[in-house]
């Protein structure tokens, strides 16, 4: 095959014939606890579409409330509905880019045009009979993964490290809020004094805070994850200036003009990259390719996603500057039930990348039916 096959310009344009959006909503095996808020369930918008026999999932991952990023559930269900999907049913797309170039004018939204501009990768890639990996740039058969573990107290929280380590995670994050970060994290280090540790505040400090967390400086973290506002990235600078773990920025990098930003201002030396937060797998490339070029490292974030969404992840993680370890870890970790057939699991701390055209993995549908609401048609 051509490379001119591989691109997708000599097969032609896929025209989506149709296109569905449900709400799935899953119980999570442990409730997980961050700085913002418990979350008991994962409930996200699934979007399926359609072309000539062939179909391309993907996954939301905006929450029901705005407590990661401004997004909700409600909000990206009607404008999936009412914008989003019926402007692509009927129409034809060379490629993904020209799929994301058509979603572009639209302000913002990352998480809900990401759903769309996911759900068309794997549909493209799929009508090429190509893994998604392989058009994406990336290779290799797994991919290191980490865990990120939920607020609880320190002894809760050395057991579930211990735990992990034993089954050969490669990276462990901590969560971590006010009154919850020095001498937790003091414990947890003295406890594994080997470990691969970094923390997740997810916005709960500001600028006032920087003594208390140049502090963090004394525990050999791998770096401080989104410490400061989800919407900066000039106080992270600051911050950054001022103590020598390195930042990691995430809720701040929902485009690849933010992540050119805190590259050139030195506000992140790491960037977690979610592909469903920042509008898709062009934008998730666009991010590697420009830290690639600052020699600044990429790790693929989580949002507790379903078999979907964190196929997607394994994939974009095969890319080459993805040189840390991520959150995509075993889905039993997270459900009781998976709505995909195959099973998701790590083994040794190397997740399998699936096998296969797309992202290689197959809905189950008659669990997938069971944990549906809102189902909604889109045909031309
Ligand atoms: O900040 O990375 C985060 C989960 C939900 C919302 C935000 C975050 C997370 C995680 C877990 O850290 C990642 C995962 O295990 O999927
Ligand atoms: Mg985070």
């Amino acid at each position: 095959m051509s490379d001119h096959d591989v691109r997708g310009q000599a097969r032609g344009p896929v025209t989506i014939d149709g296109a569905e959006l449900r709400l799935v909503r899953l119980p999570l095996v442990t409730p997980f606890v961050i700085a913002t808020g418990t979350m008991r369930e994962k409930v996200f918008p699934l979007v399926r579409l359609f072309s000539s026999g062939f179909e391309g999932v993907a996954e939301g991952v905006m929450d029901p409330l705005p407590d990661y990023l401004e997004e909700t559930t409600a909000g990206a269900v009607e404008f999936l509905s009412a914008v989003l999907l019926p402007s692509v049913v009927g129409k034809s797309f060379a490629n993904p880019e020209a799929l994301a170039r058509h979603l572009a004018p639209w302000r913002a939204n990352h998480m809900a045009r990401a759903t769309v501009e996911m759900a068309f990768w794997d549909l493209w890639a799929r009508s090429l009979h190509l893994p998604l990996q392989t058009l994406l740039g990336g290779e290799g058969e797994a991919i290191d993964v980490g865990v990120s573990l939920g607020i609880a107290p320190v002894d809760t929280t050395i057991g579930r490290v211990r735990d992990h380590l034993d089954q050969g995670y490669k990276r462990i994050k901590l969560k971590v809020c006010q009154g919850h970060d020095i001498a937790f994290v003091r414990a947890v280090r003295e406890a594994f004094p080997e470990a691969k540790l970094t923390v997740d505040a997810n916005c709960d400090y500001t600028l006032a805070d920087s003594a208390l967390l140049a502090r963090l400086d004394d525990f050999a973290l791998d770096y401080v994850e989104q410490p400061l506002a989800w919407d900066d990235i000039h106080d992270h600078a600051a911050l950054q200036a001022r103590m020598r773990t390195p930042l990691c920025l995430d809720e701040s990098i929902r485009t690849p003009a933010h992540a050119r930003k805190a590259l050139q201002s030195d506000a992140a030396r790491v960037i977690n990259i979610k592909v469903g937060r920042s509008g898709g797998h062009c934008n998730a490339k666009a991010i590697h390719d420009l830290c690639a070029a600052f020699d600044v490292p990429v790790w693929c974030g989580g949002m507790l996603e379903g078999g979907i969404g964190r196929a997607h992840n394994i994939h974009l993680s095969t890319l080459p500057n993805f040189t840390k370890p991520g959150d995509t870890s075993s889905a039993s970790r997270y459900f009781h039930r998976d709505i995909i057939v195959e099973k998701l699991e790590a083994v040794g701390g190397r997740m399998p990348v699936p096998k296969g055209a797309g992202t290689g993995v197959t809905l189950d549908h008659d669990f997938l039916a069971s944990v549906s609401t809102d189902l909604r048609r889109f045909d031309r």
